[in-house]
């Protein structure tokens, strides 16, 4: 590692999210370093990063954990710091609602004192999350800044107290403290038990004869999903504005699951209604049912805008489980 490179440091580098952003700083010429968990399986720690072994530099912590904060940020010393690491899934957040409030609120002050007291000029962005708004929806039918945030999860809680605690920071000690809220955004990273990927990959399994049908839960909520790729950019870019803000990411088209599920099926020449069952496990105890983003305000100011379509998403996904199964 040099001196001259600017350095990056990414909670939960070994998450969907934090391997696409680890790639792209590379690619931009930063030095990056990032946090591991312990796992008993070792390969757990890594698979999304098995390209990247010998570019990037990892450490053991845990948000919860000061004493590691503590030591990785007194090595590192970064300029850059990308807060993702979060338990991550909305609907396990019912059944660990303490360890998601502890992770995804707990844990953001944790990093937040760490930086504010060891790397105070450095630039802090925050995984804020779309969940926050639960069902609230402006009269046009969009989620932005301006929209109540009435969350209906402990995740969403969570992230929202995260959030504030960000913006907050940013006030009360003038730090370069920013928050992202990203809408839903996928990949063939994707954690294989959320929908997209779920559906994706449990239809070529009955395309192969491996699998007979497909249990899911509600499949009349609506998402905007986007590709994680283009979410990663959005989030240098956030984070390199010249004033730290907080700013909206969203494709601003949305689909239902079941929309989702009549895509898949038929890219893989099938009827998506011969093969999907509702199972009560997979409902949630409180639903978000609809969300469309409006990113007008990242757009005009940080000229972001994403590459990817929906279809376009969902078909490297499908790439990707044809070539793997
Ligand atoms: P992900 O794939 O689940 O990755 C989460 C990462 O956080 C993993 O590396 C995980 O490590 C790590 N982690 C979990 N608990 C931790 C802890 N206590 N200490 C240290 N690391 C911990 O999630 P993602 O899709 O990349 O999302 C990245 C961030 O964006 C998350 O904060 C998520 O809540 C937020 N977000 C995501 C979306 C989306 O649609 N993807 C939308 C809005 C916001 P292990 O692998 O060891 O568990
Ligand atoms: O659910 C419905 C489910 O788990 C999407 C996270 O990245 O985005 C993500 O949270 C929808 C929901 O994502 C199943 O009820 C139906 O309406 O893929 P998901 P999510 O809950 O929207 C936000 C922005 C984040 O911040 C989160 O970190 O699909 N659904 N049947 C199902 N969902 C799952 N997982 N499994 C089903 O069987």
């Amino acid at each position: 590692m040099t001196e001259n490179k600017k350095r990056a440091l990414i909670t939960g580098i070994s998450g969907q999210d934090g391997s696409y952003l680890a790639e792209y700083l590379l690619s931009l010429g930063y030095e990056v370093h990032g946090i591991i968990r312990r796992h008993s399986v070792a390969e757990n720690q890594t698979y999304r990063l098995e390209n990247l072994e010998d570019s990037i530099k990892t450490y053991y912590g845990d948000l919860l954990d000061v004493p590691s904060l503590t030591r990785i940020f007194q090595e590192v010393q970064p300029d850059e710091i990308y807060n993702l690491a979060a338990m991550s899934h909305v609907r396990i957040s019912f059944d660990m609602p303490s360890f998601t409030i502890q992770t995804n609120a707990l844990g953001v002050l944790n990093v937040l004192e760490v930086y504010r007291t060891l790397a105070p000029n450095a630039k802090f962005y925050q995984a804020s999350s779309s969940e926050m708004f639960g069902n609230s929806i402006d009269e046009d039918g969009c989620q932005r800044l301006t929209t109540p945030m009435k969350p209906v999860s402990p995740y969403g809680c969570a992230k929202l107290l995260g959030y504030s605690l960000v913006r907050h920071y940013r006030h009360a000690y003038k730090l370069h403290a920013c928050n992202g809220i990203l809408f839903n955004h996928e990949s063939p990273r994707r954690g294989s038990n959320f929908v997209t990927n779920k559906v994706v990959k449990t239809a070529v399994q009955i395309k192969k004869g491996l699998k007979d049908k497909l249990e899911l839960g509600n499949l009349d909520s609506y998402r905007d999903w986007g590709h994680s790729k283009d979410y990663v950019k959005a989030m240098h870019k956030i984070i390199n504005h010249s004033t730290a803000d907080d700013w909206i990411v969203a494709t601003g088209v949305t689909h239902s699951v079941r929309d989702l599920c009549k895509y898949v099926f038929e890219k893989l020449g099938m009827d998506y209604t011969d093969y999907v069952v509702q199972n009560p496990q997979f409902v949630r105890p409180e639903e978000l049912k609809y969300l469309k983003g409006d990113s007008v305000k990242s757009r005009e100011i940080l000229n972001w805008k994403p590459e990817y379509t929906f279809e376009m998403m969902l078909d490297e996904m499908i790439d990707k489980w044809m070539e793997d199964l």
